[in-house]
């Protein structure tokens, strides 16, 4: 059932007129005071929402997202060149690019490939350097932007088997040893191609020419049969049409049903969003998401005059690069750039290696935790592991004190990861308030764990209380707002989108309520509204002033109220809404239209006091319903004295007034 408002900000009004007649009153809350020591306080009897993020709806995806970190590897042509040309740094652009910006001449590029014998390339090694690192897949370049295919095929003799000394398919050898060591496996694939037709272009968002596509097709299928399992297709930049998206994602699809695409195939068709290059968002995003990483954001593949000084400073970024990640829902692929002959270089060995024994000192920390739906504390992140809390502390609070604010859950011990000397604690209401160690063990990043019962319940900060009379008011400063990206096609047109609204209430009765919303959205969507079990779908337009309900609520509990896209035309569109205001209120003050008031608004009776009219005849109406006399009597009892008042306050006029009081006397004629 719903009703349109002519108004924003009516329905508030008309609450608090009808305050004096309200039947039900707000059930108290309990607050809890704060008490010191390690005990956890009685907490409040309110359950709050699910803590832990769920992993994707489809499989595929989740079986994806539980890889959670990933080695990227850039090696090619390029890297046997390491970033220099005719003896001279060449600083423009990426090393992987060094073709492009330094206008190499493809025989020029192709001597290269005389010297290629890639001596040192060990594909074990490699798995068990990703291993040691923690890495759970490896993703290598089977054909960078220059087309010099890195794998075995057909299409062309531009390949490392036929036109190197080397002679070998190193793709074959790395998935071989992902394989024999239990690591994922995937494959990276460019769009662009420099030696099939692109000109170069320096943000290379060359559309994808009719002529290219057999080639891109028999490659990408090449690929899909002859490397055992993939467990990831990552595609890179190019403007490939909508079409051409779908098509070349079918043919993964079609060979590897597993295997999950990224977003770079784009025009939205990818199954994961791959952010930009090193990209940490500084929020939660929702949905399947990736960061790709390069250990220097100057390049991927290898530089043989990058400076890498502060190998300390390093480890200890990309520590925290992974854990915000990781507590952000997202997956990490971090890359390394071996060198030509295929050996790693050692400041980049010694980097992972640190991040896999920083994450051995903390098991259960980051790999085979979740992301939580806290939002970013000031101090660091958060992550969950069945019964414990991992507090990640990126920021030491200058009083030692660090407070998790909204958790629902009873806490039994807190201490230092790996470490057990416990820690003193204490809880505010549903804060939780830790007493840091004056000497964290830990100097790359101090992880603090909080042992809680039952499953993670969290009271989000932006949670709406019930107010004395009983309503929720929400403004836009209570809106949680999800994220992603979509594009348009490419690299350059990708944009964050607003995917999701959701407000929080804490309900405190059983009684049924009316949500009454005020928004800007766009006219010719549809959007889902969802509050609790309750989910309708309404056009923009009827969502721009709606009146939504009966909507019952469980008690106790903290209820979501979400709102996005109804149908979207793909998983992150763009929801085009903005929140104005929300008020909930019991159904015994709301209203339905009715056909009397509707007469004499149409008369001349304002708009918000039509309203108020409406909510006692609509309740009246409820009541006569469940022959609940008593309450009819009342209701009607506050209906004239709401038309008494208006008619003192000259709200309405007298015509009006006599009119409706006519109609109010026979209803107290029936019922009195
Ligand atoms: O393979 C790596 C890059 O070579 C490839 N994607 C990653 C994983 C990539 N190709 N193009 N781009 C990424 C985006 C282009 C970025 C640019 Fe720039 C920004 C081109 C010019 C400005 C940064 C600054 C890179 C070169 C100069």
């Amino acid at each position: 059932m719903i009703a349109k408002r002519k108004e924003t900000g009516v329905f508030r009004k008309v609450i608090v007129l009808g305050l004096s007649i309200m039947l039900f009153l707000p059930a108290s809350i309990t607050n809890v005071s704060a008490k010191s020591g390690g005990e956890d306080q009685e907490a409040k009897e309110v359950q709050g929402i699910p803590g832990e993020v769920e992993l994707d709806d489809d499989p595929n995806i989740a079986e994806w997202q539980k890889l959670q970190y990933g080695m990227f590897i850039h090696w090619g042509l390029y890297s046997e060149l390491g970033g220099e040309w005719n003896g001279e740094p060449v600083t423009d652009g990426y090393s992987e690019q060094i073709k492009m910006w330094a206008d190499i001449s493809d025989e020029g590029y192709l001597d290269i490939a005389n010297n290629f014998s890639a001596e040192s390339f060990d594909a074990d090694e490699v798995c068990s350097l990703a291993k040691d690192a923690g890495m759970e897949y490896v993703v290598m370049t089977s054909k960078h932007h220059d087309g010099f295919a890195m794998f075995d095929t057909d299409t062309t003799d531009y390949n490392v088997v036929d036109n190197t000394p080397y002679g070998k398919d190193p793709m074959k050898e790395l998935s071989d040893a992902c394989h024999a060591q239990g690591l994922g496996f995937g494959v990276y694939f460019s769009l662009v191609d420099w030696n099939e037709g692109h000109e170069y272009d320096y943000n290379n968002i060359n559309p994808i020419p009719e002529s290219m596509e057999p080639m891109i097709e028999e490659q990408l299928t090449e690929l899909m049969t002859n490397y055992r399992e993939i467990d990831e297709v990552w595609f890179d930049m190019s403007s490939p049409t909508p079409e051409q998206s779908k098509k070349f994602k079918g043919i993964v699809n079609e060979y590897q049903p597993k295997a999950t695409v990224n977003s770079r195939i784009w025009n939205n068709e990818g199954d994961f969003r791959t952010l930009g290059d090193n990209e940490i968002p500084d929020i939660s995003l929702d949905g399947a998401w990736q960061t790709p990483a390069s250990i220097y954001h100057e390049t991927w593949g290898y530089r043989k005059w990058q400076e890498r000084d502060d190998k300390s400073g390093k480890i200890k970024d990309l520590v925290q690069s992974l854990v915000s990640i990781q507590a952000r829902g997202g997956n990490y692929l971090l890359n390394i750039g071996p060198r030509g002959d295929g050996s790693i270089v050692d400041f980049e060995a010694d980097v992972l290696q640190s991040i896999g024994d920083w994450l051995d000192q903390h098991p259960d920390a980051v790999l085979g935790a979740s992301a939580t739906e806290f939002s970013e504390q000031s101090w660091g992140e958060v992550t969950v592991n069945d019964n414990n809390l991992y507090l990640h502390v990126m920021d030491w609070p200058e009083d030692g004190k660090l407070k998790l604010p909204g958790l629902a859950n009873k806490v039994t011990t807190v201490s230092e990861d790996m470490n057990s000397k416990n820690l003193d604690w204490t809880r505010d209401g549903n804060d939780l308030i830790v007493s840091l160690p004056e000497n964290p063990k830990d100097d790359i990043l101090p992880v603090m764990k909080a042992e809680f019962e039952g499953e993670l319940s969290i009271i989000p900060e932006e949670t709406v209380s019930a107010d004395a009379n009983n309503t929720w008011s929400i403004t836009d400063e209570n809106i949680d707002e999800g994220y992603n990206y979509a594009d348009e096609g490419n690299y350059s047109n990708t944009k964050q989108t607003n995917i999701r609204q959701t407000a929080y209430i804490e309900t405190n009765s059983e009684e049924p309520v009316y949500l009454d919303l005020s928004v800007e959205a766009d006219e010719d969507k549809r959007y889902k509204v969802g509050v609790g079990d309750y989910s309708e779908e309404f056009t923009g337009e009827e969502l721009d002033n709606l009146v939504a309900g009966p909507i019952n609520l469980p008690k106790n509990e903290v209820v979501p109220i979400d709102i996005k896209l109804a149908d979207p035309s793909h998983k992150n569109e763009e929801m085009e809404m903005t929140f104005n205001s929300a008020y909930l209120a019991p159904i015994s003050s709301s209203s339905s239209i009715k056909e009397i008031v509707n007469y004499y608004e149409e008369n001349g009776l304002e708009n918000e006091e039509a309203h108020a009219i409406r909510m006692h005849l609509n309740a009246i109406e409820r009541f006569e319903e469940t022959e609940a006399s008593d309450k009819v009597v009342k209701h009607l009892k506050g209906l004239n004295e709401l038309l008494d008042h208006y008619k003192e306050q000259e709200l309405i006029s007298e015509k009006a007034y006599d009119a409706l009081k006519v109609s109010a006397e026979s209803l107290n004629d029936k019922w009195e």
